[in-house]
């Protein structure tokens, strides 16, 4: 690796020593375009493309006070990562979990910028969200909650300024209540400005199933490279929120057998295929924990997490999908999979798999399909709602999803072009990672100093 990308690196740790998971996501990004780096180092350097890309434009933090069902007053932090609007207004995620922090939300926001470039679509990047949990609170504390967050995210957001969307613990019904406070407020119908809405209110027909979808037709034509497919293969998925239940829907219409998913307290595993309507029941209705599957499927198992590993690698499959967290898939976990066979892991979740874990995948002949690359259908089905608001018109769902394959499948020529053009054969995490920020770059350069 060259002296500018070193020095970068250098500057980047430096500056940012308290924030592990934005160092990894960056770390990961530069050392895996250092081809690129090296063909282009003088016009990069002179641009400092590499330090203002590793520097957020702008954070904001704010302080959330609402008042909880004891009427006690509870105070939560807020924040909005705006990384970059060179392609377009920022655009990304709201993240509602306890372990939010600015460490993990510049790291979203990172990989936000890079995965957006790679829809092709009119998106720069940002990331938000909140330390607040969404666990065991009652509809209206939810409400007060997302209200008072929009009270102050509102005069920094807009829909050709910043458009935020759902993530870990923010949904449709999070949503709602965050744009209703917003209308309110701005006293005008800003459809474009949040996506993720419901359907009755200028959402998108297939935003909902979009990422998990997305991420599918990304596997399917990295199989396909390879002279394989998804027909028949075992599959085990990690969560069953909202990416992980629409993988297993289209893994199984594509005629996967899935066989394992979890949530943060364990694993199911039914050996007889997976009952997607139950865990819907669990998950989108009751808002219940994965273990009552057994509750109406006897037969199948339930391994409760103990410790830091995640019980769902522990079973032997074909294809192993990525869709809580980061970091959930890390060095052991992949050792685990590797010896029992298994042949593609596509990260429905953002940076899943620690650098250790995809080293050592790749380096055993499993085929990854990196997060930027191929769960990027949520946020290009995102830019299809906002471009729907513009027009004030519906496209029908068999529509968006042609539009989302589509997108898919040349997100995955992208990074299989970009791979092939430095000699990187296979290496998709490579070529996602090259190939948008050789767009970014060039947006930037054209763009000058700002
Ligand atoms: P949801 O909140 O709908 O579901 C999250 C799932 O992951 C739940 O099953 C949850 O279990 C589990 N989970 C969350 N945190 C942890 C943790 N720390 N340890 C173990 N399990 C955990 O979120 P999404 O499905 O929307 O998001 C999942 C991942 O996909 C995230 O990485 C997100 O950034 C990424 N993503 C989401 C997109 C979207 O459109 N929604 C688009 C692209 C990427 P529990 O309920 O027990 O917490
Ligand atoms: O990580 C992601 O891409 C998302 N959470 C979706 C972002 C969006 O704006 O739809």
């Amino acid at each position: 690796m060259k002296e500018y990308l070193n020095n970068v690196l250098e500057l980047t740790t430096k500056r940012n020593s308290t924030e592990p998971e934005f160092l990894q996501a960056v770390h990961e990004v530069l050392t895996t375009i250092s081809p690129l780096v090296d063909a282009n180092e003088e016009r990069y350097k002179k641009w400092a493309v590499l330090e203002r890309m590793t520097e957020p434009e702008r954070i904001v933090m704010f302080r959330v006070p609402w008042i909880n069902d004891k009427g006690e007053v509870v105070v939560n932090r807020g924040y909005r990562i705006q990384y970059s609007s060179l392609i377009g207004p920022y655009k990304g995620g709201l993240r509602f979990h306890p372990s939010v922090n600015l460490s993990i939300l510049k790291f979203l926001a990172f990989e936000q910028i890079f995965k957006n470039a790679l829809t092709g679509l009119p998106i720069g990047g940002g990331k938000g969200g909140s330390d607040f949990d969404p666990k065991g609170k009652s509809d209206d504390e939810i409400m007060k909650f997302c209200q008072s967050f929009m009270t102050e995210l509102y005069r920094h957001i807009g829909q050709d300024v910043d458009v935020p969307a759902g993530d870990i613990g923010v949904g449709g019904r999070e949503i709602g209540y965050l744009f209703g406070q917003y209308k309110r407020i701005r006293n005008a119908y800003e459809g474009g400005v949040l996506t993720g809405k419901d359907i009755v209110y200028g959402g998108s027909l297939a935003r909902k199933e979009a990422t998990g979808y997305g991420l599918m037709f990304f596997m399917r034509e990295m199989l396909g490279a390879h002279n394989t497919c998804i027909m028949g293969k075992t599959v085990t998925i990690s969560g069953s929120g909202n990416v992980a239940t629409y993988a297993c829907e289209k893994a199984q219409a594509m005629g996967a057998k899935v066989v394992a998913m979890s949530d943060s307290n364990g694993a199911i595993y039914d050996e007889n295929g997976i009952d997607l309507d139950c865990v819907k029941e669990i998950k989108e209705v009751k808002r219940g924990r994965i273990k009552e599957y057994l509750e109406c499927h006897k037969d199948a198992k339930y391994i409760e997490k103990t410790g830091s590993e995640n019980p769902v690698w522990t079973i032997k499959t074909d294809i192993a999908l990525p869709c809580a967290t980061q970091n959930e898939l890390i060095l052991e976990d992949a050792q685990t999979l590797v010896k029992n066979g298994v042949i593609a892991v596509g990260e429905g979740a953002n940076m899943p798999c620690s650098e250790e874990a995809t080293k050592y995948l790749q380096e055993n002949g499993v085929l990854v399909a990196p997060a930027k690359a191929a769960n990027a259908g949520g946020v290009a089905t995102s830019a299809i709602e906002m471009s729907q608001n513009s027009m004030r018109y519906y496209h029908t769902f068999d529509e968006v999803e042609q539009k989302l394959d589509c997108i898919m499948t040349n997100i995955f020529k992208s990074c299989q072009e970009a791979s092939d053009e430095f000699g990187l054969k296979d290496d998709y995490v490579a070529g996602a990672n090259i190939a948008a920020f050789k767009k970014l770059a060039d947006a930037m350069i054209a763009q000058g100093v700002v």
